[in-house]
């Protein structure tokens, strides 16, 4: 066993460096050029939470487009996807911080003044929510936030990026 075991390695080895050459002489897989969504066929987008980050670590998105966004909390705690620019942000922010202390259970029922909703979304730890939206034709910057309290501090913020779709 062991005089096999010794013949394995190197070709175990061969192998991985070639892999590693393969990967090196290609370099990065690019993006594939986005085709906008629409109301008949939204562009599918997946959002993954955990603690305490979203991936992709940002969300690209074309401007006026409607995608179906594929919300999944792959942590172990409630967490939230809020798309909205800053003001949006702070108002969720301002409003889940009343929540602190709050007992364990479903998560309490806050609301911001109209006009600042933005789009929100709870999912709970292992749940996928699906969602279709119209990203807004203006090109004020958006982020996707979560304000469980405590989230945004630890890094729950992503910013949206606004591609150009392919021609
Ligand atoms: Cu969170």
């Amino acid at each position: 066993m062991l005089a096999l075991g010794t013949l394995r390695a190197p070709f175990l080895l061969v192998v991985l460096a070639a892999s590693v050459m393969a990967c090196a002489s290609s370099g990065p897989i690019a993006t594939p050029p986005i085709s906008p969504g629409t109301a008949a066929s939204p562009r599918e987008v997946n959002i993954i939470a955990r603690e305490y980050r979203f991936d992709p670590p940002s969300i690209d998105l074309a401007l006026g487009e409607t995608v179906l966004f594929h919300i999944i909390n792959g942590g172990l705690e409630t967490h939230e996807v809020v798309i909205g620019d800053a003001a949006v942000q702070d108002a969720w922010e301002v409003a889940e911080a009343a929540t602190v202390g709050a007992p364990p259970g479903p998560t309490p029922l806050v609301s911001v003044p109209p006009g600042s909703q933005g789009l929100r979304v709870v999912v709970r730890s292992g749940e996928r929510v699906d969602v279709t939206w119209t990203v807004p034709t203006s090109t004020d910057p958006l982020i996707v936030g979560c304000h469980i309290p405590g989230h945004w501090e630890k890094g729950m913020q992503v910013p949206v990026h606004f591609v150009t779709p392919a021609s």
